[in-house]
């Protein structure tokens, strides 16, 4: 197959809806589970937790180098991804490796300090640029179709010491930065994501523990988000004013969406379970892919009316004008989601303190089962069933969007017979394929988180997603495929998951 060809064949796929109807199973047996031709698999990397070369031809500092440098101690195993997988070195290897795979498409993300040293766009750096070409090239000579992050949580340092984020002219560099991009990748780049999981780098980051370690939870996590979404619509309008015409293609955001299942039954803790979907997922979803636009209508009367109780003279969560709200709502061609686990949820018992907190303002109370499946991530149990939950539920309330699941995964102790990864896939798939086919979510594709061990942000080099096992004392970092590689390629390969699983639960490789 011709990379033009594929290509053509993933945009009609993603696109024009093929996936989402009856897959033609009729004849093959009950337990027999495939995905309509056409369905994509792929998997996904980020930038700074695979590249490493972190100050080499020109690259400046990202808030996570400044970060693992001067505050090893808030890494877990107190490193860094000043080398991480040496994939700056690495590109044909890796593509190797995606191709072995079988893969129609790889997610990754590009560098902003390494593509813009000083973080605007009157110096582009020629190195990350072509360091970018290069894997590009790669992946169509090996037909694998890219899918672009533009910004996975690693921003120029010099950025941030303007306030990063929370700075509301962020969002006019984002779109310059968004602009070199389009210029210089649109025409191999057909598939874009402005931003990786806004609340994960807004709550962790400007609230939490993530770089640049804000822990300004209820202020300036608003404020992030705030400009992170003014920033996704002034770059989807350009994207479509400007870019479509010339070079094709389609823009979207990704958005991490854990499952939340209310604890009970109960009226209050149900009330509780929206509440806590609103202020996770409805954050970002509400502005672009509701029908209405503009934030949830309960985190804006519950911040307003908590800001009031404090003595703040205004909201904590800041106002969009009429204009804003229209140039979010509908900035999309597809949603990209993020699906790991799920949690229960019960109503919570906070009172207003005059210091403000995203949690207190959720105000509720979340646990996962003891009798869910643990795995190497405190955060994270097998909760198969909350996949397809999540699913419908954007097919419910945000009109059926498209859906590119961008990443899906598991860590699990090291070593290459990992059945309990395999066992996890399977069972995730299963859960998407009836989301799609018996319930009607359009879902075009799939994205394992990751490719191979890296980075894992404050956990280190501690918990293991890959397909393939880094080793990360070997001079070459060696990746070598685990079972759940052999197990994900046959289904890349044949679309459709296997009845038997002898094969991947006995292997001795
Ligand atoms: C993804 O986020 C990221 O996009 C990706 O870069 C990362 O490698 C992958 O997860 C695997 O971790 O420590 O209890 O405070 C998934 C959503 C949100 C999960 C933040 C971890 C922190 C939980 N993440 N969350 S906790």
């Amino acid at each position: 197959m011709n990379s033009v060809y594929l290509h053509w064949f993933i945009s009609f796929a993603l696109f024009y809806g093929v996936s989402s109807g009856d897959p033609g199973t009729d004849n093959l047996l009950d337990s027999e589970v495939c995905f309509a031709d056409g369905f994509a698999f792929g998997v996904a990397t980020a930038s700074y937790q695979i590249e490493g070369a972190w100050n080499v031809s020109g690259k400046s500092e990202s808030i996570w180098d400044r970060y693992t440098h001067e505050h090893p101690e808030r890494i877990f195993d107190h490193n860094t991804g000043d080398v991480a997988c040496g994939s700056y070195y690495k590109v044909k290897e890796d593509v190797q490796l995606m191709t072995q795979l079988g893969l129609s498409f790889y997610r990754f993300s590009m560098s902003w300090p390494r593509i813009l040293p000083n973080g605007l766009s009157n110096y582009v750096n020629e190195d990350g640029i072509r360091y970018y070409k290069e894997l590009l090239a790669e992946l169509r000579r090996n037909h694998i179709t890219p899918v672009v992050t533009m910004y996975h949580w690693d921003l120029p340092q010099c950025l941030q010491d303007l306030g990063g984020w929370t700075n509301p002219i962020m969002a006019e560099y984002f779109a310059d930065y968004a602009r070199v991009l389009l210029d210089n990748f649109g025409e191999q780049v057909k598939i874009w994501i402005t931003f990786n999981e806004p609340v994960s780098f807004c709550e962790g980051g400007y609230g939490g523990e993530d770089a640049p370690g804000g822990k300004s939870s209820g202020f300036e996590d608003y404020m992030c988000g705030h400009n992170v979404l003014r920033a996704h619509g002034m770059v989807y309008r350009m994207f479509d004013q400007e870019y479509r015409k010339k070079y094709g293609g389609h823009m979207g955001i990704t958005i991490s969406f854990s499952w939340l299942e209310p604890a009970t039954t109960s009226l209050e803790d149900r009330k509780a379970a929206e509440t806590a979907r609103q202020f996770n997922f409805g954050w970002f979803a509400n502005p672009i892919f509701s029908k209405t636009g503009d934030y949830p209508p309960i985190m804006r009367t519950v911040i307003d009316t908590n800001s009031k109780r404090q003595g703040f003279p205004r909201s904590r969560l800041p106002y969009f004008t009429p204009q804003e709200v229209k140039m979010m709502r509908g900035a999309y061609d597809f949603l990209g989601l993020n699906h790991y686990t799920t949690y229960l949820v019960q109503q919570g018992t906070r009172k207003i303190r005059n210091q403000p907190s995203y949690e207190d303002d959720v105000n509720v109370k979340i646990h996962q089962k003891d009798d869910w499946p643990k795995t190497n991530s405190s955060w994270l149990r097998v909760v198969p069933w909350g996949f397809r939950k999540a699913l419908n539920y954007v097919r419910l309330n945000y009109r059926n969007p498209k859906v590119l699941v961008t990443e899906n995964g598991v860590s699990f102790e090291p070593g290459l017979r990992d059945t309990k990864r395999v066992n996890y896939i399977d069972a995730y798939l299963r859960s998407l394929h009836a989301a799609v086919y018996k319930d009607g979510c359009t879902v075009i594709g799939y994205t394992y988180w990751s490719l191979m061990d890296n980075f894992e942000w404050t956990r280190g080099f501690s918990e293991r997603f890959g397909l393939y096992e880094v080793d990360y004392s070997s001079p070459n970092l060696t990746r070598t495929p685990r079972l759940s590689a052999k197990y994900f390629t046959n289904v890349a390969k044949t679309g459709c998951l296997p009845n038997n699983f002898a094969d991947y639960t006995y292997s001795r490789d």
